[in-house]
């Protein structure tokens, strides 16, 4: 099953005009693996608070996070630190399934994942960069989204360009290229939505 939706993986277009790469495979995975992969993160991951500096203040985010990876190295980001919990088995077979569908495109083997739960529309993620020095430069970022469909923007940091696409349920998109290094991007709050969504970014810790 998992070779068949790996060998249809297919991006479309760069979604950014300059400056990045975006690619979105669309879903990646059958209606019911999708929601078999949703139903095991919601009930089987130890979700916790975010802690986050902003503007010097130590906030504690409504969002919950994990990190997950092949070593317990330490992930510095926004002014704050997580240690590295080793891959289930799950999060396993679906890092392999990302990796089969982008390697004709942008092979990579991601050492770690950062995941993102989203209770509901009230849940978001300001704008930012993945462009921590550990990440290196023009780091291949593999995003996959599950459950409640939401909002992704990007904005340009000089031009101040905007693109914006919906995530749905079981959607893979990369961000390679220059991407963090000139865009910033945001999951976008909205009331309309009540369902939770939980987002897996798969990165590569090169320091
Ligand atoms: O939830 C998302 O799609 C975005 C996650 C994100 O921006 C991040 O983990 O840096």
């Amino acid at each position: 099953m998992t070779d068949l939706f790996a060998s249809l993986c297919q991006p479309a277009e760069n979604l950014l005009p300059f400056d990045g790469i975006v690619n979105d495979y669309g879903p990646v995975f059958s209606a019911s693996q999708a929601d078999d992969h949703l139903r095991y993160l919601l009930a089987e991951i130890p979700w916790q608070h975010d802690e986050a500096v902003i503007y010097g203040k130590r906030i504690v985010t409504a969002r919950q996070v994990a990190w997950y990876g092949d070593a317990a190295f330490d992930y510095r980001y926004s002014g704050t630190s997580r240690t590295a919990l080793p891959w289930t088995n799950t999060l396993l077979a679906i890092k392999t399934h990302v990796e089969a569908c982008i390697a004709a495109i942008s092979p990579t083997r991601f050492n770690s994942c950062l995941l993102n739960l989203y209770a509901d529309g009230s849940q978001g993620m300001a704008w930012h960069s993945d462009d921590e020095a550990s990440l290196g430069r023009d780091t291949v970022i593999a995003s996959l989204s599950f459950g409640a469909t939401r909002k992704f923007a990007l904005r340009h940091k000089r031009s101040g360009d905007k693109r914006e696409m919906l995530l749905q349920h079981g959607q893979l998109i990369v961000m390679r290229g220059a991407t963090q290094s000139h865009w910033q991007h945001a999951i976008m709050k909205s009331s309309r939505i009540h369902a939770p969504r939980v987002n897996l970014t798969f990165r590569t810790i090169v320091a």
